[in-house]
């Protein structure tokens, strides 16, 4: 009986610790995949990108919409990302692996400048 009981809980302690692991990594794991799960928008309105500055977590994608009637683009500044020309309603996404600050702004309106800051 005794020697039963031991062996259970020579089998059971093992597997609770396992899973135990098993917890305890998949909860690491969703903490870390939360930044590059992250996204962000910016629309673009009335010659503006709104909002100006956009801070996100290391992997966030953003996605940029064009609300205007206009045609606008959105470049990096550095060379980073460079959208092609949005027309009303078009989207542009970029997704961000590094930290730093990156500027950009309208190639067919350079008055047209935002700022997407990863952190
Ligand atoms: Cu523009």
């Amino acid at each position: 009986m005794t020697k039963t009981n031991a062996r259970i809980a020579g089998v059971v302690t093992p597997v609770m610790i396992a899973m135990l692991l098993l917890f305890a990594g998949s909860a690491s794991v969703t903490a870390n995949d939360q930044p590059s799960a992250a996204s962000a928008e910016v629309t673009i309105d009335n010659f503006v990108f709104g909002p100006q500055t956009i801070t996100v977590p290391v992997g966030a994608t953003v996605t940029w919409t064009n609300k205007d009637d206009i045609p606008h683009t959105s470049v990096s500044t550095d060379g980073v990302f460079k959208s092609k020309v949005l027309d009303t309603d078009e989207k542009f996404s970029h997704t961000f692996d590094k930290a730093g600050t990156y500027p950009y702004y309208c190639t067919i309106h350079p008055k047209m400048t935002g700022k997407v800051v990863v952190q």
